[in-house]
Formats: structure tokens, sequence, C-alpha cells
């Protein structure tokens, strides 16, 4: 790319993350384009090699001609004062290669949340031509699970002797997950890591690794009782042993992604997925829950946007402040306080006459 290219999609990015004049129009018709980059989200503990493997896939991409775009979602908080980008993004294998296209973004302070300025990034970077988005993030909460709104797979990777399979679970990420991998194969305990991990999705998949046909006939629904929200979604995406024709078991591989190994393999088990997903419609449902939850944030924003301009933003938590007060004592509920407020206070025409 050259670098006046490369300005052009700086620029292009920035807008979309602070909403600066032109996003509407931009987002118009990035929302218009017949089909979207695909998006893989990569996530995983502290130093599980997820840059490392980002390397390593984007050079594997990459070799094939594909237009690649890297967001690596800075966890930095605002005390630290932002990112140390220089070591959240290695260039080694990938160096080699002009299409492919790295950014570090903030995890904080986008005005419609993550999920929503990286699903708008998508769209905006598929207008500049690019066939995937891999997203980079640490597991080690929300962000994960925003950015897992936006891709159509999901990997997550841990390595072994960290008892991962509990760390993973707890973070919640044994639910996001559409592929597993173990990196740093090449030091003792993968295999353990490996079956750690297969045996706590034991208790929600059934079948194996990859595509199950004719799941209904293969075998009968476990027992869950009542399934979590985190499960519905799960079947939501997977299918569910016993109802559905079609299952998709997550695979649990093993990667040195430091010596490139294992790398064809997992790229090959995303595009699988990938195309799984959308063959089966599954990938297709999902962008509709996903529209229409943008849809609503959308309208809520310019529901609020005359009490907003009225009150002034920046007023909001002095106006809020007296609520806040009554609910910690017990003296009122957040209905309450948000009725209160529509009704009186926030309602245009009331303020600083
Ligand atoms: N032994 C071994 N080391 C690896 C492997 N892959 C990556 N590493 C090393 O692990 C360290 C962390 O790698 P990164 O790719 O930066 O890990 P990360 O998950 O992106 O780290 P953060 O972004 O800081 O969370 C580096 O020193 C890598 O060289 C592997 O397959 N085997
Ligand atoms: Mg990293």
């Amino acid at each position: 790319m050259q670098s006046a290219e490369l300005r052009r999609i700086a620029r292009a990015i920035s807008t979309v993350e602070n909403r600066a004049v032109g996003y509407e129009d931009m987002l118009a018709e990035a929302y218009r384009l017949p089909d979207w980059a695909r998006v893989i989200g990569i996530t995983g503990p502290p130093g599980a090699g997820k840059s490392t493997l980002v390397d390593a896939m984007t050079a594997h991409w990459a070799q094939a001609g594909e237009r690649i775009a890297v967001l690596a979602i800075d966890p930095s908080s605002p005390y630290s004062g932002g990112a140390v980008l220089g070591d959240r993004i290695r260039r080694n294998r990938s160096a080699g290669y002009d299409n492919i296209y790295f950014r570090s973004l903030s995890s904080r302070g986008h005005v419609g949340g993550l999920t929503e300025t990286a699903t708008d990034l998508v769209a905006v970077l598929s207008l500049f031509g690019f066939r995937r988005v891999i997203i980079e993030t640490v597991g080690a909460g929300q962000a994960d699970i925003e950015v897992h709104e936006t891709a159509d797979c999901t990997l997550v990777l841990t390595v072994p002797g960290l008892g991962d399979g509990v760390q993973a679970s707890k973070a919640g990420l044994m639910e996001i997950g559409d592929i597993f991998a173990v990196n740093k194969a090449d030091m003792p305990g993968a295999a353990d890591a490996q079956r750690t991990i297969e045996a706590a999705l034991g208790a929600a998949y059934m079948g194996n690794p990859g595509i199950n046909l004719r799941a209904d006939t293969a075998r009968t629904a476990p027992s869950l009782g009542s399934v979590s929200p985190g499960l519905a979604a799960l079947y939501r995406r997977h299918g569910k042993f016993g109802e559905d024709a079609q299952c998709w078991v997550p695979p649990v591989l093993t990667l040195v992604a430091a010596e490139n190994q294992g790398v064809t393999e997992l790229a090959q088990a995303v595009d699988t997925f990938i195309g799984w997903s959308q063959q089966t419609g599954r990938s297709q449902g999902r962008s509709r829950e996903r529209a229409y939850a943008q849809i609503m944030r959308a309208l809520s924003a310019l529901l609020l946007a005359p009490y907003t301009r009225e009150a002034g933003a920046e007023n909001f938590p002095a106006i809020v402040a007296p609520w806040i007060d009554r609910i910690a004592k017990g003296d009122a509920s957040p209905i309450e306080a948000a009725r209160s407020l529509f009704n009186g206070t926030l309602a245009p025409g009331t303020q600083r006459r």
C-alpha cells in the first residue's frame, strides 16, 4: 500500500472511532457493500502468543494475495497513558508483505461502545478492499466479549501449564470460542492443556470436532436443565445436538506459532467454520441480531439527543447524582430515577431558562 492510501485508511478509521464529520456518509456507503471482510477474533491470556500467531496467519493469507487488516485492541487503562504499540505488534513473517495493514485501537472511549466501533470499522475496512480483518484482544474481560460479537470466527488461544482451561472458563472465554488452540506446544504440558479444554467443552457439546452432520439422529441432546444465556448464545452459533441437523464442535488444536507449526491447519479450520456458518445460515442470523442491536442503540441515542442537547451531556453526572444518592440509601429504584428525569428535569425546555 502506498503511503497516501495508508493515510486515507488511518483517517477513515479515526473518523469512525470519533464519529467525526463524514462518519454517517462513510457508513452509508460501507453498509451497502455486497460483501464484507471476514472477521477473525483472536483472544487469550497475556503472552499466549496471540501477536505471534497473528503475524504467522497474516503471512499465510497475504501469501495467497489477500488484503488483510489487523486491529490490536489495546487493553491499557486511562492510568497507563495509552498503548505501548511496539510491544503489541509483531511483524516477523508478515513484514515482507505490503497487503497487510496494522493498527492499534484503544479499548476505551468509543462513543457507542467497542462492539459498535469494531463493526463499523469492519465495514469501512471492507470499503478499502480488505478481505479479512483480524482483531486481537487480551483475554481479560469485556473487550473480548464485545469484539466477539463482531467476529465471524473467534479463536481462543491458551498455553500449557497455567491451568488455562480453568482460567478461560473463568474469563467467560469457553463460551465464545469457535476454535481453541494450545500455543507453545514446544513446551511441556501441551497435551494436558488440550485435554483440559476438551473436557471443559464436553459439558456443552457432543460429537467430534468440526462439522457434525445428522447430529439429530446420531445422539440425543445432553440434559442441561435450564440453559444459561451464554450457552443459549453458543447453541445459536454452533447448533445443538438432538435439535439441529448440523452442529459445530470447536476443535482444540495445538500450535507452535513461533515456528509456524500448525498455522496452516488453524487457518483452514477458521475458513471451514466461516464457510459452515454461512452455509447453514447461522452467520446471517447473527448479522441480523447484530443489526437489530445496532438499530436500537442508534435509536436510543437519537431519542436521547434532544435531552442531551438541552441539558448538555457534560452535565449528566451532576443531574443524575442526587438519584444515585437516593438509590444508594435504598430510597429509590433506577427506573424511578429514569422516569422522573425523563418527565421532569431532563424534559426539553426545563433547563437553564
Ligand atoms: N516457546 C514458544 N514461545 C512462543 C511461541 N509463540 C510465541 N512465543 C513467545 O511468547 C511471547 C509472547 O508472545 P506474543 O505473541 O507477544 O503474545 P501475546 O499473546 O500477543 O501477548 P500480549 O499481546 O502482550 O497479551 C514472545 O516472547 C514470543 O516469542 C511458541 O509457539 N513457543
Ligand atoms: Mg499481543
